[in-house]
């Protein structure tokens, strides 16, 4: 009897212990890939159970020799390289690689189209990580899944200890939308290329592919043009509060798009007119009606400033403006702005507003803008913001155009999680992690639909923020659920099983030294 007891609890203990090995607490070294939790959500995921491990010996081989392919293969290596240490190679064949590496192949667009422009395929087995894609941009998203496949120390920046295992099985995935963006103000606040480029670093964990860059308001001009340079001198000299502001240099601004690009990330470029543009009618009186140059701003009023939409310099201030933007830009938007133009008369804003679009389809660009440029005649193709004004939204569809949501009940990265929030401001909303989740872009704003959407953008302006440690309170986690809305499909989404995916999270943003605010609406795994 006593054996049996015995024997009982030695078998209990050994259950105990073995499920303890096999329920790891936050994803890591799962056996089962459908208990992953990546963000965005992939489209399908079927496991086997097993597991591959990257060790010492494990290569990334490329099919084919492109520079970009083996660069996309590179950035992996890099990245692994670190904190596993193993100094994995980044090798070419034209054949399926023998057991314990790495794969990267493009594919025929024909045999997997559903996968589209930036889709790919996932196929772990214990012997082989096969990543494959139709395009490019395809095997650099993959990458993003492999990453958070990994356990959380593989973001840390020092030499850890394995092992590096992944759970077996398919992953199929592919985007919603094809816009999924952000956008910073570096206007009211300068950051510089370094934090621009982190934020980047931060857009392509999710799969997100687009940053617009606010680049000039009522506080600050912040783009070289060589035609007008005393728009970034003067008018890029301070910031809100009146400190030292900034400014891109064309090179250094070339240097964002590039590191953008490599990211398989697209920067739009904002001029906002004829409103929020003080910075502008500082720096030159000939912009203004009254022929002489405003003082600098420093406050965060809007609503005050307007171009002279009379005079015949404005325009040809205009056309230098977007034409050297044009020439820095390879993505096919330039925004226009047009929001708030509270200053200029309606019968000014309306042919101004048509003259400013059709100088960007002059330069070979389409035109983005805020929902406000729906009282104008919308060109074809021209993508309305949606951001406050529903009326507005529905005018620019009844002109055929697309709508980018960035609602700012949802969507304005600025606004204050709760009313504790020290950051941001709150005039339409609180946005709790949760409310940040639940909406729907198709369903948002009635006679809207999924056809009319191009995509979303989560948008971060940037009055009360001062610094990237600022920044990344307000990003995140949010960013990670726009990025969700924006990736994966809409059917089935739930804040509840979301929820326990984010809580993942915490430690992967740790160990990238991200500065997120720990929302109690979330269950963080420490
Ligand atoms: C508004 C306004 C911006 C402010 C922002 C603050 C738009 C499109 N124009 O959004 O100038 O910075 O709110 O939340």
């Amino acid at each position: 009897m006593k054996i049996r007891k015995q024997y009982f609890a030695i078998t209990a203990l050994l259950v105990f212990t073995m499920l303890c090995i096999h329920a790891p607490s936050s994803g890591e070294g799962h056996s089962d890939l459908t208990k992953a939790g990546i963000i965005p959500q992939p489209v399908s995921v079927t496991s086997t159970g097993e597991y591959f491990t990257i060790k010492p010996g494990t290569d990334i081989y490329v099919h084919g020799d492109s520079p970009e392919i083996r660069q996309i293969a590179q950035y992996l290596a890099d990245k692994l390289n670190v904190s596993t240490g193993y100094g994995i190679k980044v090798l070419t064949t034209d054949k399926t690689p023998g057991s314990g590496n790495i794969y990267l192949t493009l594919t025929d667009s024909k045999s997997n189209p559903k996968l589209g422009e930036e889709g790919y395929e996932l196929v772990i087995t214990k012997k082989l990580l096969l990543l494959s894609a139709n395009n490019l941009a395809g095997l650099f998203w993959g990458i993003q899944s492999v990453r958070q496949l990994l356990p959380a120390k593989i973001e840390l920046t020092t030499k850890q200890s394995g092992p590096w295992k992944i759970a077996t099985g398919t992953i199929s995935d592919y985007p919603d939308y094809a816009y999924r963006g952000a956008m910073l103000d570096v206007s009211r606040h300068f950051f510089s290329v370094e934090d621009v480029e982190k934020l980047l670093d931060y857009l392509s964990c999710y799969k997100m592919n687009v940053l617009h860059l606010h680049l000039s308001d009522d506080q600050g001009w912040r783009i070289e043009i060589k035609s007008w340079p005393e728009l970034a001198l003067h008018g890029g000299s301070t910031q809100v509060g009146g400190s030292k502001g900034g400014y891109y240099t064309q090179e250094q601004y070339s240097a964002i798009v590039r590191y953008a690009k490599d990211h398989y990330i697209t920067i739009v470029p904002e001029i906002d007119m004829p409103g929020h543009t003080n910075a502008a009618l500082a720096s030159y009186a000939e912009l203004n009606c009254s022929g002489k140059a405003t003082d600098l701003y420093t406050g965060t009023d809007v609503g005050f400033s307007t171009l002279c939409t009379s005079k015949e310099i404005t325009y040809k201030f205009i056309d230098d403006v977007i034409g050297e933007l044009a020439l820095l830009t390879p993505g096919p938007y330039i925004h226009i702005g047009g929001d708030e133009s509270h200053s200029t008369k309606r019968e000014d804003y309306i042919p101004f507003i048509n003259k400013v679009q059709d100088i960007v389809l002059a330069h070979g660009k389409k035109v983005l803008g805020w929902d406000d440029i729906a009282i104008s005649s919308l060109r074809p193709n021209v993508v309305a913001q949606h951001w406050a004004n529903v009326k507005n939204a529905n005018l620019a569809v009844g002109q055929g155009a697309k709508i980018l949501m960035s609602p700012a009940i949802k969507a304005y990265l600025d606004m204050q999680y709760d009313k504790s929030t020290k950051l941001g401001l709150h005039w339409a909303a609180y946005i709790e992690v949760d409310s940040a989740y639940i909406w729907d872009p198709a369903s948002l704003i009635p006679r809207v639909g999924k056809k009319d959407v191009l995509g979303i953008e989560a948008a971060l302006w940037t009055e009360t923020i001062t610094n990237m440690d600022e920044m990344e309170y307000m990003v995140f986690p949010r960013l990670l659920g726009y990025a969700e809305i924006g990736w994966s499909p809409s059917s089935g989404r739930s804040w509840a099983e979301y929820k326990n995916r984010l809580g993942k999270q915490g430690e992967r943003f740790k160990a990238m030294g991200i500065n997120y605010y720990e929302s109690d609406h979330v269950p963080w795994v420490k």
